[in-house]
């Protein structure tokens, strides 16, 4: 029947041994999958969520399969959770969502719809035989997602009748439940569901891997933020960072400069309960928040309500076009210092991670120039020209956050000979910031190359490695590459469209700073990305849904 030669077929595909990090991974899964295409005689319903081909995004480690029988999904299923889950819980959630988002692909209802604490011990030879099919969990200890280089690994070892789910740390299990529901298959008849027997050891290739959201240019209210950060943890990337404040908006609620959101942000700003609880939530899928106040440029917003901070004499509106604004802060005033003392500690209690982004990109220097004071306070401090003064103020700023236990983040602009080595440089302009914040000792994030609003292919970002084989750097100035962040700058993009515009290219670039380097296939990434691509749609995201309310606004 042809039941039964589909499964003789998965044998063939999963009859093999193959390893991610080796070139022709893609080309072994690609024609495995259209011989089994071509032995039914049939076309993959990939649009109704059949999942024949593998659709691993990012592609793991080590992947291997074996000739077993697979692991069969029914309603019997269930999640055996460490007894001692010293976790805060996060993994009971995790395994709660895991098991709803089954739910919700297999339209299967489970018996135990909540997991169950095992031992966190080798099961007795009878446990292992228990009919009931079970996904074990084992998690050393709570991994602190706002740790550099915490461990993420962990690894999946799935027989036909027990999966188990290792990790040192929860973080680790957190990127191997995601694995899980990518890897989940379902015949093309939709007969039954399940997951092929093998092994799986994962590891990220760099420990920074981010999303820049502009939530000034167009506020993006906290739903959108959510949506977007389950996205996020379903390609494993653990950095949000949130542009706050830029010249058309200022994005933040600050308790002790109201004006600040009160008269820069037309009423479109967070509340520092929605502050918290997206940091928690983010937290809880292992991703960790970086915070930016863009300074000293695109801060026209923070001067609607204080133009005492300006070079200019004000008064100041909110910019009412995309291009970088002429305003920029007066670096030369104490006052400006003992201000952002005041709001940088304020923020601090809002944001636990210890960096912290301050801007510092495309600073106009027309009003320091026509400012008598700025200019005689550079003679008297022996300041020479725009970008020394820049470097003077960034330094200030540095040491402002090093009084609060954090460390300073900038676009490649602030890179200076007398920054502090701990400050991170994000290269926007070009690799070459990149390498010589390498070569000058500092750390360092790409973006360059991974510019989303460009609206650039799939492949443009995905071919764009921070580390190419020819890179002009030493293995230890290698290390201080941390990874890379897509940016998702919002001038032409709205709560509406903007899923659209992240997803799912995103997903390439989270496979590239993940992924074994090697893993560069541009077809097969394009093939799973498809797949990929309908999956993420499981959290909310509005690809469809945005055309429909642009519809609806139209005929208004
Ligand atoms: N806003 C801010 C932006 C950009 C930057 N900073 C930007 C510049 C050039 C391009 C895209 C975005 N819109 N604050 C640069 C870091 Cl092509």
């Amino acid at each position: 029947s042809l039941r039964h030669s589909f499964l003789f077929a998965s044998f063939i595909a999963c009859g093999r041994l193959f390893f991610a990090s080796e070139r022709g991974l893609q080309e072994i899964l690609s024609s495995e999958a259209s011989s089994i295409q071509d032995l039914l005689g049939i076309l993959p319903r990939k649009r109704q969520g059949s999942n024949m081909t593998l659709a691993l995004m990012p592609i793991p480690w080590q992947v291997s399969f074996t000739k077993d029988d697979p692991f069969l999904l029914d309603t019997d299923f269930y999640i055996e959770l460490p007894e001692n889950d010293n976790s805060d819980e996060r993994l009971l959630r995790a395994a709660k969502r895991f098991l709803r988002r089954l739910s919700g692909r297999t339209g299967l209802f489970f018996e135990s719809n909540s997991p169950a604490y095992g031992k966190n011990e080798t099961p007795s030879f009878f446990q292992w035989n228990k009919k009931s099919p079970v996904l074990k969990i084992r998690c050393g200890r709570r991994g602190d997602e706002t740790k550099l280089k915490e461990d993420e690994s962990y690894s999946i070892e799935i027989a036909t009748a027990q999966i188990m789910l290792e990790a040192e740390t929860d973080l680790g299990i957190l990127h191997g439940l995601e694995t899980l529901l990518q890897l989940l298959s379902v015949d093309p008849f939709r007969q039954s569901y399940s997951w092929p027997t093998g092994s799986i050891h994962d590891k990220p290739r760099f420990p920074w891997r981010g999303l820049l959201i502009d939530a000034s240019r167009h506020f993006m209210p906290v739903d959108v933020i959510q949506r977007n950060i389950d996205a996020m943890a379903a390609v494993k990337l653990n950095v949000l960072h949130w542009h706050l404040t830029d010249d058309q908006g200022f994005r933040i609620e600050s308790k002790e400069f109201p004006k600040l959101h009160e008269l820069g942000s037309a009423g479109h700003y967070y509340k520092q309960n929605e502050i918290t609880y997206i940091v928690a939530y983010a937290a809880d899928r292992g991703i960790r928040v970086i915070p930016e106040f863009d300074l000293p440029g695109h801060a026209t917003s923070w001067l609607v309500g204080y133009p005492e901070l300006g070079s200019a004499p004000g008064p100041y509106e909110l910019s009412p076009y995309w291009g970088i604004s002429e305003h920029v802060m007066d670096p030369t005033k104490d006052a400006l210092y003992s201000f952002l003392e005041t709001f940088l500690h304020e923020m601090t209690t809002l944001f636990p991670d210890p960096f912290v982004h301050m801007g510092g990109d495309e600073v106009k220097i027309n009003e320091w120039n026509e400012s008598a004071t700025i200019q005689q306070y550079m003679l008297d401090h022996n300041i020479s020209n725009a970008h020394e003064l820049q470097a003077y103020f960034n330094n200030r700023v540095a040491s402002i956050l090093e009084k609060e236990g954090k460390i300073m983040i900038g676009w490649d602009e602030i890179l200076h000979p007398n920054m502090p080595k701990n400050i991170v440089i994000q290269s926007w302009r070009g690799h070459d910031s990149m390498i010589q914040a390498g070569q000058q000792g500092y750390r360092s994030i790409l973006s360059n190359g991974y510019y989303i609003d460009l609206c650039l292919s799939a492949e443009t970002h995905y071919q764009n490695d921070p580390l190419p084989l020819d890179v002009n750097l030493t293995r230890e100035e290698q290390e201080l590459v941390l990874g890379g962040e897509a940016t998702m700058w919002s001038e032409f993009v709205s709560p509406e469209t903007i899923d659209s515009r992240i997803w799912p290219r995103t997903a390439a670039i989270a496979e590239r700073l993940w992924s074994p380097q090697n893993v560069s296939d541009t077809h097969d990434m394009y093939r799973r990305l498809d797949i990929v691509s309908y999956q993420l749609e499981e959290h909310g995201l509005t690809y469809i849904k945005n055309y429909e309310m642009m519809l609806r606004r139209l005929v208004q």
